[in-house]
C-alpha cells in the first residue's frame, strides 16, 4: 500500500515537472534544413529562439501517427496547420515582435515555445 502511494506521488512529481518546470534549452534556428521533428509526445527542439524583424519559416517533420499530433497550433497568430505523417511541413511565421509565443497540439500534449528576441 506505502509503495502504491510512493509510486503514486513520484508520478505526480513527474508530471508536474514535465508539464510545468521543464524547460529545455532554446536552440537557434540557423542551419539550413533545420525541422522540429514530431515524436514521442515531444518537439525536438521544443523551445525556439528567432529574431525579431524578420520573417520566417519553421519546417516541422510529424513522425508520429497518432491523431495528438496532427494539429500544429500557434494562437498568437491564428495559425491552425494539419500536419502528415512522415512528412515535412511549412509554417510561415509573421514577423513578430520580442516575446514568447507558444505552439502546441490541439490537445496541448505537445507543447513548444517560440522565443523572439
Ligand atoms: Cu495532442
Amino acid at each position: 500500500m506505502l509503495i502504491v502511494n510512493l509510486a503514486g506521488a513520484l508520478l505526480i512529481v513527474l508530471i508536474v515537472w514535465w508539464f510545468w518546470l521543464y524547460k529545455p534549452k532554446a536552440v537557434e534556428q540557423s542551419e539550413a534544413g533545420f525541422s522540429v521533428v514530431v515524436e514521442n509526445g515531444n518537439y525536438s527542439p521544443s523551445r525556439i529562439k528567432l529574431k525579431t524583424g524578420e520573417q520566417h519559416a519553421l519546417k516541422f517533420l510529424r513522425k508520429d501517427a497518432s491523431p495528438c499530433a496532427e494539429m500544429l497550433l500557434i494562437p498568437q497568430f491564428d495559425i491552425a496547420e494539419t500536419l502528415i505523417v512522415n512528412q515535412t511541413t511549412t509554417i510561415r511565421l509573421p514577423e513578430m515582435s520580442a516575446g514568447e509565443y507558444e505552439f502546441h497540439c490541439q490537445m496541448k500534449m505537445y507543447k513548444g515555445v517560440l522565443v523572439v528576441e
